[in-house]
């Protein structure tokens, strides 16, 4: 994990304590995984949808190949948003490629791994893990934390360091 250079440093370091549990990096070879997580499921919802950073450390693009959230949902698929008729509509991936040196940010109204059929509510402060499958980096197990029904759309925003003050 990195701490950004951002000079609101008190703030970010506050929410970066906040989500020390949660941010726990997992690793499998060059793929480092920061902060999955997901939202807590309302109602009868049977669908739920997890969010991380996908950093690509070696020098070889990679590719996730699959999800899986055995045995809190039924199926896991890869989604993104794409706009139809000028409605974002979530449609399914076969994969996702994770160029070499580079992060991929699964975020809410992007890309996401999304749970089908769930066999309980998700409930907030709730962890439960994934295993993600890469095409060279091979399987690695992820920790997902639940957060609030209405969390924000992204807590590593809060980590970039883009509120530069000239
Ligand atoms: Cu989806």
């Amino acid at each position: 994990m990195t701490i950004s250079r951002s000079r609101s440093l008190l703030p970010a370091l506050t929410l970066l304590l906040s989500c020390l549990a949660w941010m726990a990096p997992a690793r499998a070879e060059s793929i480092l995984v920061e902060g999955a997580w997901s939202r807590a499921t309302p109602g009868q919802a049977r669908n739920g949808a997890v969010f991380m950073a996908l950093h690509n450390q070696g020098a070889e693009d990679d590719t996730l190949l699959r999800a899986d959230a055995d045995p809190i949902a039924t199926s896991v698929e890869i989604h993104t948003h794409v706009h139809e008729n000028n409605i974002m509509k979530m449609k399914a991936v076969d994969t996702l490629t994770l160029p070499a040196g580079a992060t991929v940010t699964l975020m809410p109204g992007g890309l996401h791994i999304m749970l089908m059929g769930l066999k309980a509510p998700l409930h907030e402060g709730q962890g439960f893990t994934m295993t993600l499958t890469m095409q060279k980096a091979g399987t690695i197990t992820i920790p997902v934390t639940v957060r609030a029904v209405g969390a924000p759309a992204s807590v590593s925003q809060g980590h970039k360091p883009e509120q530069h003050v000239h």
